[in-house]
């Protein structure tokens, strides 16, 4: 199979770590604006939350809200096919449970999307990524709570029904195995547990009604216009057994599960062996359910899997253990790191997309991928990134080889943080992912202007010769 001439070549976004105008155009605050990034836990920010805007990255964020002309013709420059980015549900539904959406934010996104087709972009819309609205936290408890399937589908109904025409791919949860990480859910799902609360019985009840969200979604989706494209989107590290050892291989499998466990729901459209196994790994019972919900999640079923790969780890023996920002495992000694400690693995990319393929047999979109690093900018302010140009080159080799000789079915391909964004693990800026280099720092300062990496135009010449020169 051969690359598809329609292939997505693009970059990826999310609302939280990019938009800013955290309270601007009526907008209602997320669980983003309380955090300071997902490693620092969260309980006591909420309770001492106060308006440092330095402290709280998502306020102001790299300010795509008062920068999109200006970005999205420098993402045309590079002559993306797509781009993906995320509706923060709180300009739509500020509190969450509004029976009516605020105007304000659903024009702020027409006319995002109109200028993204003024030059032949495609969006892609993922519409909840890390910002569950805070109220929705703080008056309902997030996910555990059932009502928020019915605040979720009517967001995402009015979002189907305003954008109808304009953007056909979606995606219903960021990384919603995240969920499953204990202890930081709070960042996925918005969940806080209480003082004794079982809380892997409350990530299996949450995760049911995201499941039944998602499928409510799809099936509305489909019919609001048949021509929407409605996909998950998954975490999807590979792991590989530490050594030979029978065992080893068996602490690679389990570790594996979990994903699966999102998976299977989403895709499959049932609770599998992996789903009932992992409840009683999790000494958890099955997720209560409403008549009728076993019959939505089946007819509700994805249509492709958007999923993130950045590195992978190994399972079993005695190895030393890394941290990712939502996951960690162990030291590979076979791979370099990133600056942030993360395993470069690009032929793990090509096991990904085969695992996920074999087993799923739906279109799969590579949503994220690339590589977070201390950019220096020169004195006549040029930026030389040879190290992301590397990895991406070599992640592009593997997702090539994985179509065009193990013949995957592949949509497309969003490196994240096309542009200078917000890190979601660490909450920092000097984490930087992008083609497009954005004038903030740390400490809030910095003038937004934004300027072209080396590897700026290394992309746009993969992008021309649809991936035949890297
Ligand atoms: C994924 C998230 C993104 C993003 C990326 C990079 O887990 O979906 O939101 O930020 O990881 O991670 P980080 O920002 O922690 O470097």
């Amino acid at each position: 199979m051969k690359l598809r001439e329609d292939f997505l070549w693009g970059g990826a976004t999310a609302a939280n770590q990019y938009e800013g105008a955290y309270l601007e155009g009526g907008k209602g605050l997320s669980i983003a604006d309380v955090e300071r990034g997902a490693r620092h836990g969260v309980q006591r920010q909420i309770d001492d939350y106060v308006h440092e805007d330095a402290l709280y990255p998502s306020h102001e964020a790299t300010d795509f809200y008062h920068h999109y002309k200006e970005d999205i013709a420098l993402f045309a420059e590079m002559g993306f096919k797509c781009f993906r980015m995320s509706i923060a549900w709180t300009r739509i539904f500020p509190n969450g449970d509004e029976e009516e959406p605020n105007e304000e934010g659903l024009k702020f996104y027409d006319d995002v999307f109109d200028e993204l087709h003024k030059y032949g972009i495609e969006p892609v819309v993922t519409l909840s990524h890390y910002e569950t609205p805070l109220y929705l936290v703080q008056k309902y408890g997030s996910w555990r709570n059932r009502k928020l399937v019915d605040f979720f589908v009517r967001y995402a109904t009015t979002c189907f029904k305003r954008y109808k025409g304009k953007v056909k791919y979606w995606m219903t949860f960021n990384e919603i195995n995240a969920t499953m990480r204990i202890p930081r859910p709070y960042h996925q799902a918005g969940l806080i547990f209480k003082e004794g609360e079982d809380a892997n019985q409350t990530v299996v009840q949450a995760s049911h009604h995201m499941f039944v969200a998602s499928a409510k979604a799809v099936i509305e989706g489909h019919k609001i216009d048949p021509e929407n494209k409605i996909g998950c989107m998954l975490l999807f590290p590979e792991t590989y057994a530490a050594t030979c050892s029978p065992d080893d291989q068996v602490a690679a499998r389990e570790k594996m599960l979990s994903l699966y466990y999102y998976g299977d729901a989403h895709v499959r459209g049932y609770y599998s062996n992996t789903c009932t196994s992992m409840w009683k790994r999790l000494n958890a019972k099955a997720p209560e359910m409403e008549p009728g919900d076993e019959e939505l999640m089946l007819a509700g079923k994805v249509d492709y899997i958007g999923f993130s790969y950045y590195f992978s780890s190994i399972e079993g023996g005695n190895a030393e253990q890394i941290e990712g920002n939502v996951i960690s495992g162990g030291r590979n000694p076979y791979l370099k790191i990133t600056d942030w400690g993360w395993q470069i693995d690009p032929v793990g990319l090509r096991n990904t997309l085969n695992k996920l393929y074999d087993r799923y047999q739906v279109p799969l979109f590579i949503v994220e991928n690339g590589m977070g690093a201390l950019d220096t900018v020169e004195e006549d302010g040029s930026i030389h990134d040879p190290y992301r140009i590397e990895y991406l080159r070599e992640h592009i080799k593997e997702m090539i080889k994985a179509v065009e000789e193990d013949d995957v079915d592949l949509m497309g391909y969003t490196p994240w943080g096309c542009i200078d964004l917000v890190s979601a693990g660490t909450g920092e800026m000097r984490k930087r992912y992008g083609f497009i280099y954005v004038d903030k720092h740390d400490d809030g300062t910095g003038t937004l202007k934004r300027s072209r990496k080396d590897s700026f135009y290394w992309y746009k010449k993969v992008i021309e010769t649809n991936g035949k020169e890297l």
